[in-house]
């Protein structure tokens, strides 16, 4: 079996845990935590580098960190990666966008509001850059959804579940949601997949 180690208040951490439930893949998961130090420890460091969560580890024992190449490995061969070329490479698209736009901005923004160990990075400017960028990036999902009901293709992807992650939680973050119908209702059909399982979820 596969394990998952990671912490559940986390939406990168939640990836691949929501993606295992849509798709009924059993995991182990270990607790490891950024707010222990769990991390920064030699232990962990020494499966992962880099030092952050999540991370998987393979039935033969090799280590996979980056939620989203944990999603395209546990994608692999299930309907939540298109078989067309393009449709394929748009799932990709969105889930660049989730790291390079969305994470950095909306996610950072709820960790700088809610984790009171990061209140002296909550400066007045951390918090409008983020808060713009956050908008910014919520007004590209909502105009996509305003005209399809997800983000690739016409049937729920790995882009889905990468973006998921953290704007059902944006509001921790002070972002308004009412603002964007289409990722509401959107929101809503991704809670209505099959097997779908919440952020606190643990197995
Ligand atoms: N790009 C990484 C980001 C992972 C990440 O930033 N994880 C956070 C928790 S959500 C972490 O471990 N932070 C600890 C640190 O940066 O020291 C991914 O998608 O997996």
């Amino acid at each position: 079996m596969i394990t998952i180690y990671g912490m559940p208040d986390s939406g990168n951490c939640y990836k691949p845990r929501l993606l295992c439930a849509l798709t009924g893949r059993q995991f182990r998961h270990v607790e490891v935590s950024t707010h222990d130090g769990g991390t920064k420890r030699a232990d962990y460091l020494a499966k992962n580098a880099n030092g952050k969560v999540p991370l998987l580890e393979t039935e033969d024992g090799r280590y996979l960190p980056e939620s989203n190449a944990m999603l395209w490995y546990l994608g692999e061969a299930t309907p939540f990666i298109p078989v067309d070329p393009f449709e394929r490479a748009e799932m990709l698209s969105w889930m660049f966008f989730e790291q390079y736009s969305h994470e950095p901005t909306v996610a950072v923004r709820r960790s700088l509001m809610i984790y009171p160990q990061r209140a002296t990075a909550a400066t007045p400017e951390r918090l409008a850059e983020t808060f713009e960028g956050g908008q910014k990036a919520l007004r590209v999902m909502e105009k996509r959804l305003a005209g399809s009901h997800w983000l690739a293709g016409d049937s729920a992807s790995l882009a889905d579940i990468a973006l998921y992650a953290y704007t059902h939680v944006a509001e921790e973050g002070g972002f308004d949601l009412s603002q964007f119908p289409a990722i509401r209702a959107w929101l809503r059909r991704v809670e209505a997949l099959p097997g779908y399982q919440p952020m606190d979820w643990l197995p």
